[in-house]
């Protein structure tokens, strides 16, 4: 059966793969699974019929017939498993590698939505310009951890996995900054994620529907 995702009618990312669709998307195309997309708008992401899919109104979902997963981390998860792609046969190589997408998820991802929500809400406050160094020092402490567990391997524990995939989204959301370029392993480590073909299909597509919404 094929899946159908939701995604942002209008992105505001303007196209720059940075909304959680992207990750759904990458881990479909990795798998080789043809997949539909249900564009929803703001408003409709909050009316009844969505949010029984995803109670807080939120967009990525993934549905195959009747049944519906929602957070990007457990879709990933569930396309990896459903696959028997994308995580190692092995159980403890299986455990690292889910251990480095809770990894993504839960201790890379929240300092970084830390400065978007600073730069993009707080800019106008008193506090801002003490605020922000704070909030970037939080974000080096995790890349300089990161950049030394990783050294020059290409992945973080042999070959591209799940756990890869969902940490270089994680790490893209830094690309309108300079934070990564302190770090070129972790620089070069984003640019290989992102030179993957399944990568750019995925790219490729959500891009294709903020064109059209702007164009159309
Ligand atoms: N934990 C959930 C998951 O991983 O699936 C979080 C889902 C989430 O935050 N979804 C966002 C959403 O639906 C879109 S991706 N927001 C609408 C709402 O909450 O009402 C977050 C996002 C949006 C835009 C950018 N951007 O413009 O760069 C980046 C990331």
């Amino acid at each position: 059966m094929t899946p159908t995702i939701t995604t942002f009618e209008r992105s505001p990312d303007r196209g720059r793969g940075q909304a959680r669709d992207m990750r759904v998307r990458w881990a479909l195309e990795e798998v080789g699974q043809p997949y539909d997309v249900r564009l929803v708008s703001f408003s409709e992401m909050k009316e009844p019929a969505h949010c029984a899919l995803h109670p807080f109104g939120q967009i990525p979902t993934y549905e195959e017939g009747n049944f519906a997963l929602f957070e990007s981390g457990a879709i990933v998860l569930h396309i990896a498993e459903r696959h028997g792609r994308l995580l190692p046969d092995d159980a403890n190589a299986r455990a690292r590698a889910i251990t480095w997408m809770f990894a993504a998820l839960n201790t890379l991802e929240p300092p970084i939505i830390d400065l978007q929500i600073v730069n993009l809400l707080e800019r106008d406050e008193s506090w801002y310009e003490q605020r922000l160094p704070m909030v970037e020092d939080r974000i080096r402490d995790r890349l300089n951890e990161l950049s030394r567990r990783l050294g020059d391997a290409d992945w973080l524990d042999g070959a591209f996995s799940a756990g890869d995939l969902l940490m270089v989204t994680v790490l893209r959301r830094l690309n309108r900054t300079d934070l990564l370029a302190e770090y070129p392993n972790l620089s070069a480590y984003v640019a290989r994620g992102e030179a993957r073909p399944a990568f750019r299909r995925a790219f490729d597509a959500q891009l294709a529907v903020f064109t059209a919404a702007s164009t159309g």
